[in-house]
């Protein structure tokens, strides 16, 4: 019995994070976070081969049948969505996010809405172009006008690093914005762009990049979710199957 088998059918007592994720999957930004925050989680790996995360006993966790799916102690019903998970998570440890009263606090949630609704989104489209536009024939135009809206998104980003005077999104604090940010880089740079989208115009989020490359909780992140060598800055896919199916 595979772990998230066993996890379907039992019922036991929750006295920690319990993370559903898929290699390289937006879980790899919820598991980047929670390595930043040093708090304790148990993975439960859901075969997106076998698309495990449409099974009926998933979508009671969500509905949509998407990863990830944070479980957390204390609260009613499990959390989707990555900005609410990661959100819920700052809030929750009071690190890597902005207090509710804090001057930047606004800023932060913009670029936090922002990230998840135009840039993830955007990517999500792009990179299954089939669930929105079922004729061969439009896809290319429809990729091309999808990567454009991309790569401004991502210039948009790189111009309030600068105005901030960087290195990170609120200046010289570090938040989850930063982290959901790069995950977005790296997928932009390898999954179905073919080469279209690099860091070429964007220097203060490749500064950016090279800052949380370092990281110990990030590297380790990486090392859990099977990603080698640089992340974020010459990334791979990981070679394992049904990461992008
Ligand atoms: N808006 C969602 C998007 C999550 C999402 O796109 N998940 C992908 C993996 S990165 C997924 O579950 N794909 C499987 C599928 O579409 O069946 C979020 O931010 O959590």
């Amino acid at each position: 019995m595979s772990e998230f088998e066993r996890v379907m059918t039992q019922d036991s007592i929750l006295d920690r994070y319990r993370l559903y994720g898929s290699p390289d999957s937006a879980n790899f930004v919820v598991r980047m976070v929670l390595e930043e925050l040093g708090e304790a989680y148990d993975y439960v790996p859901v075969d997106r081969l076998t698309s495990q995360q449409k099974s009926a006993g998933y979508r009671q966790l969500n509905p949509q049948g998407l990863i990830p799916v944070l479980e957390a102690p204390g609260q009613k019903t499990p959390l989707f969505e990555t900005a609410a998970i990661i959100l819920f998570l700052c809030d929750r440890h009071r690190a890597l996010a902005p207090d509710h009263d804090a001057p930047d606090r606004g800023c932060f949630l913009k670029w936090l809405f922002f990230i998840s609704n135009t840039l993830h989104s955007d990517l999500r489209i792009f990179f299954k172009p089939k669930r929105y536009l079922p004729g061969e024939e439009q896809q290319g135009p429809f990729g091309e006008t999808l990567m454009r809206r991309i790569s401004t998104s991502f210039e948009h980003l790189d111009h309030e690093l600068n105005a901030t005077g960087g290195p990170f999104l609120l200046g010289q604090h570090m938040s989850c914005l930063d982290i959901y940010l790069a995950a977005c880089a790296r997928w932009a740079q390898i999954y179905g762009s073919s080469g279209r989208w690099s860091l070429n115009n964007t220097p203060h989020l490749t500064r950016l990049l090279e800052i949380l490359e370092k990281r110990p909780a990030i590297r380790k992140a990486c090392e859990l979710e099977q990603i080698e060598g640089s992340p974020f800055l010459k990334p791979v896919p990981p070679a394992l199957p049904g990461v992008t199916s």
